[in-house]
């Protein structure tokens, strides 16, 4: 069969261009497809800044059998719309739709005129859904990471050299993976329904230095490890974060990842990454008051939050810090202590890079949960997790623009 994966283009619709980085479900789907026999390609219309004129080119070209989407909160709309593009030129295809919001909402999914649905990861799913009759398909068991097959990059387009990479940026090309699925922590505001609450399964060193020699032959200088959370989830992960980097530290590559302020990270897991060529990690800080940390669910202090960047610092990394403005019951106060702690952060160094967010629920998270039972006003905005789109009942738009502003002002 031919097999089609598109990434819807949101550019139009929310006034933000999204080529930073590209995903990798449809390639290691693609990869699936293609050692079962399939012919399966990734178009990432978005990164390629499609408007209708490409896409109505795309529905005169050959039609394809199965058509797949990733569908996420962010692209529901541009998804609904290219949808009813391409089943005007293409009657006859099977749609199909994964992802986190395919997962929270497989109802509306369905009713936009996807065919069926995936809810959870879905290497084990995919063949079936190009025959098997049903609309829902349900992961059956959870990925062991050493049998995924290495993502067909050579089935995608653009290139990897035309995405500009994840902030902060160093060598280019750039290019995305995981090294783990799942994580254990119950942070509110987290929606991705496919991941969240998952004891973490972790790729062993030669399977992760099989797919890092592979991106190597393609070019690429520069890796991000975008699991969440890789460093700091726990202390028996870190020391397998030891190991790995002891593996990889020959391979001449550089990498950033993600990580939490866990208490227990460690001089010796900071130093493991700095060796092995990572150059930063950015690190959910979110909030500086103890009681925001707690409502939010985090499971650190702001003690944590000191303690590790100066450890990642004493072992040469960059430090990229996320703020989250708005937090659950950030009253002034709460939101005065993280502008002070920020800004004395700021002041012995230890902050190289920061974004400050406003939270911001998105289906399949608690928050969103809660905003749904308490009716906190809701306005759909182009940039969700910078602009204010809630009205909480401590901080309405205005505060939090304001809030970020002030944040922003920081970093002068
Ligand atoms: C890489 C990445 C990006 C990249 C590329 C994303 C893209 N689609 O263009 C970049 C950097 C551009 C990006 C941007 C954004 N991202 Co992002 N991103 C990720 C990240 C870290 C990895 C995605 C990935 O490759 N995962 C690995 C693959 C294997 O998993 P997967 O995508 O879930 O796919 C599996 C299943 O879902 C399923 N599946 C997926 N698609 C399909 C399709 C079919 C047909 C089938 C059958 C199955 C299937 O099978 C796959 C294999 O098991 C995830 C977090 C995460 N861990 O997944 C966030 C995540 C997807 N991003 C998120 C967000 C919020 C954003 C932004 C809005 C951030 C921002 N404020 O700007 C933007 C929006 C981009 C857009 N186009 O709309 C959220 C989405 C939340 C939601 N509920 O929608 C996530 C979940 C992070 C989080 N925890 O909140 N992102």
């Amino acid at each position: 069969m031919r097999v089609l994966f598109i990434n819807p283009p949101v550019w139009r619709l929310q006034a933000t261009h999204y080529r930073l980085n590209r995903p990798l479900g449809a390639p290691l789907l693609c990869s699936i497809l293609k050692n079962a026999g399939h012919d399966a390609y990734f178009i990432d219309a978005e990164a390629l800044r499609w408007g209708d004129e490409q896409i109505q080119r795309l529905g005169r070209a050959g039609r394809p059998d199965v058509v797949g989407m990733t569908v996420l909160y962010h692209n529901r709309w541009a998804a609904r719309e290219l949808l009813r593009k391409l089943k005007t030129c293409w009657p006859g295809a099977r749609f199909l739709a994964g992802g986190p919001f395919a997962a929270t909402n497989p109802d509306d999914l369905l009713m936009w005129g996807f065919d069926a649905v995936c809810l959870g990861e879905g290497e084990d799913v995919i063949l079936d859904m190009l025959i098997q009759p049903g609309d829902v398909f349900r992961q059956t068991g959870l990925t062991d990471l050493d049998t995924l097959p290495l993502p067909s990059h050579g089935l995608c387009i653009p290139g990897l050299r035309a995405y500009q990479g994840n902030e902060p940026r160093f060598e280019h090309p750039e290019a995305v993976m995981m090294w783990t699925r799942g994580c254990p922590f119950p942070c509110q505001f987290c929606s991705n329904p496919v991941y969240r609450l998952q004891k973490p399964r972790l790729m062993s060193a030669p399977r992760i230095i099989e797919e890092l020699l592979y991106l190597k032959g393609l070019g690429v200088r520069h890796v991000f490890v975008y699991s969440d959370e890789l460093v700091g989830a726990s202390p028996a992960q870190n020391r397998w974060i030891q190991e790995v980097c002891q593996a990889i530290a020959p391979l001449d590559l550089t990498y950033k990842t993600q990580g939490r302020c866990h208490p227990g990270n460690d001089l010796p897991t900071m130093e493991a990454l700095k060796t092995a060529g990572f150059r930063a990690v950015q690190w959910g800080v979110e909030s500086l008051s103890q009681r925001v940390l707690k409502n939010l669910g985090k499971g650190i202090t702001p003690e944590d939050s000191w303690n590790t960047l100066r450890l990642a610092h004493r072992a040469g990394l960059k430090n990229y810090v996320f703020i989250m403005v708005g937090g659950l019951g950030e009253e002034t106060t709460d939101f005065e202590a993280t502008r002070k702690g920020l800004g004395e952060m700021v002041r012995e160094g230890l902050v190289d890079y920061l974004q400050v967010s406003i939270m911001t629920a998105e289906p399949g998270s608690p928050l969103w949960d809660t905003a749904s039972r308490e009716g906190w006003s809701r306005a759909e905005t182009g940039r969700s997790h910078f602009e204010p789109t809630f009205t909480y009942p401590w901080a309405d738009a205005g505060e939090l623009s304001r809030r970020k502003r002030t944040l922003d002002a920081l970093m002068g």
